[in-house]
């Protein structure tokens, strides 16, 4: 066999990748395969054209293809490919860092990188337990996530989260760890435009565990400001204050995890400027790069940095970090894309698109199945009704009808979500629930 030959074998060799996230046999049999990617749409191997409603995976806001940073990335690679950040430094790092500052609510000025949103959770995690610690509280080691939290897959991100298929097969998970209720509730919220009226009591449940726990063992407070993956729950009305209070009262870290509404998402740079709510903490990714590099960042506020620049100076502050925090070509890709980000004004132009795509969401209201509809910012999130003793059959069929009619979406169990990259046109968006609303309309 000459090399093409071998390399063309491999390639259609599907075994060896064990796929994330994916039912691995079934994928195989029938593959669906993206090749290429430009501006709203994706390529598959077979040549179709298929419109990208989820942003790749929540993280391509700026849309496919942007040859700024990947010539960016490419002169980067050549200047410096690599450099340690361990007691070392190089520029673009320190300029990524106080760029991405400058975009953050007042108040979160410094930055620790790394990899990945579930990095991200775990770092944000053990800088408020060693915050604590550091301050003589070294009592405050408990963790309180949410029921149906996703903070990734991380030992930790897990142990605070709140979905059981992630949570039951990894054994024992971090000790210490509690979860408020979630806020999803069909009965008083279904078909809210934004945010919905019903539920901002749920966060003094953070009270029955202060009463349970005693706040003096409690470290932080873990939330998504809008819960993406487990199917777009929007957070009630003052719910996300109501929690910085009942935080502030007892001296709890409040950490918001922005990994999917950071950058753009909901028509502001974060969540936390949407909602007027600034954390002590924020984790972000995806979007800081725009998906073409892996990074994800910690934003810490200056009281959290200074607790920790004490003792010596010759000593290490924070025992943590990755190979790669604040990689070269990670600084370079995320340099690029706030750029576009701020050039082309892109969460602008998604707040001004989001009353169109709330109409667009809402009109498939009475279509077969659909029991809510609901959105913020340039996000929907569609719940169907499950089939009798087939959970989340209905809506991967819906997945799969629409890819095949040219439409990327996303499904969790039976909720559908959508996400398309904020360069979105009005056109685009009728294409998206056209389509959607086509299957639907079919749908057994
Ligand atoms: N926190 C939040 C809020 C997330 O949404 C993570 C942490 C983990 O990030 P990484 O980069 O480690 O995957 C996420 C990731 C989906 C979907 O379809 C959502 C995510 C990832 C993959 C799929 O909803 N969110
Ligand atoms: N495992 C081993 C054996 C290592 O040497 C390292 C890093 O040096 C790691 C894991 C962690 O890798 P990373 O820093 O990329 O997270």
């Amino acid at each position: 066999m000459d090399d093409t030959a071998r390399r063309g074998d491999l390639t259609n060799n599907l075994e060896a990748f064990w796929m994330p996230f994916t039912a691995n046999r079934q994928f195989k049999a029938h593959p669906r395969l993206l090749a290429g990617a430009e501006g709203m749409h994706y390529q598959t191997v077979e040549g179709r054209r298929v419109l990208d409603g989820t942003a790749g995976l929540w993280c391509v806001n700026a849309g496919h293809g942007r040859r700024e940073i990947a010539d960016a990335v490419h002169a980067q690679a050549l200047k410096l490919d690599y450099a340690p950040s361990f007691q070392m430094g190089h520029p673009i790092a320190f300029e990524a860092a106080a760029r991405l500052a400058t975009m953050l609510p007042a108040g979160l000025d410094h930055v620790f990188f790394t990899n990945s949103g579930s990095e991200s959770v775990d770092t944000a995690l053990k800088i408020a337990i060693a915050y604590h610690r550091i301050r003589g509280e070294g009592t405050r080691t408990r963790l309180i996530g949410r029921e149906r939290g996703y903070h990734g897959v991380g030992f930790g991100g897990i142990s605070v989260g709140g979905i059981s298929n992630n949570r039951k097969f990894f054994g024992s998970l971090l000790p210490g760890v509690d979860h408020l209720p979630h806020t999803h509730n069909l009965e008083r919220n279904a078909y809210s435009r934004g945010e919905p009226q019903w539920g901002a009591h749920l966060a003094d449940d953070l009270e029955r565990l202060v009463a349970l726990h005693d706040a003096s063992t409690i470290a932080a407070v873990i939330v998504e400001p809008v819960a993406g993956s487990t199917g777009v729950l929007v957070p009630p009305k003052g719910y996300l204050q109501r929690l910085r209070q009942v935080c502030d009262k007892h001296g709890i870290l409040l950490i918001f995890d922005e990994v999917i509404t950071g950058f753009g998402r909901l028509g502001a740079s974060f969540a936390s400027e949407y909602f007027g709510v600034v954390p002590d903490l924020a984790t972000m990714a995806k979007g800081v790069t725009n998906g073409t590099v892996p990074m994800g960042a910690v934003a810490a506020r200056k009281g959290i940095y200074d607790a920790f620049m004490q003792g010596p100076e010759g000593a290490i502050e924070l025992f943590h970090g990755y190979t790669y925090s604040g990689h070269p070509l990670a600084a370079a890709a995320a340099l690029a894309t706030f750029d576009i980000y701020a050039r082309d004004g892109l969460f602008e132009h998604a707040k001004a698109l989001s009353a169109y795509w709330e109409d667009a969401v809402h009109s498939l209201k009475g279509l077969p199945h659909v029991i809510d509809l609901r959105n913020i910012g340039l996000v929907a999130g569609i719940e169907l009704e499950p089939m009798a003793g087939k959970p989340a059959a209905r809506a991967y069929e819906a997945f799969i009808k629409c890819y095949e009619r040219g439409l990327l979406i996303r499904t969790t169990g039976d909720i559908i979500a959508l996400s398309p990259p904020l360069i979105v046109e009005k056109s685009h968006i009728d294409e998206m629930f056209g389509t959607l609303g086509d299957v639907l309309k079919k749908a057994a």
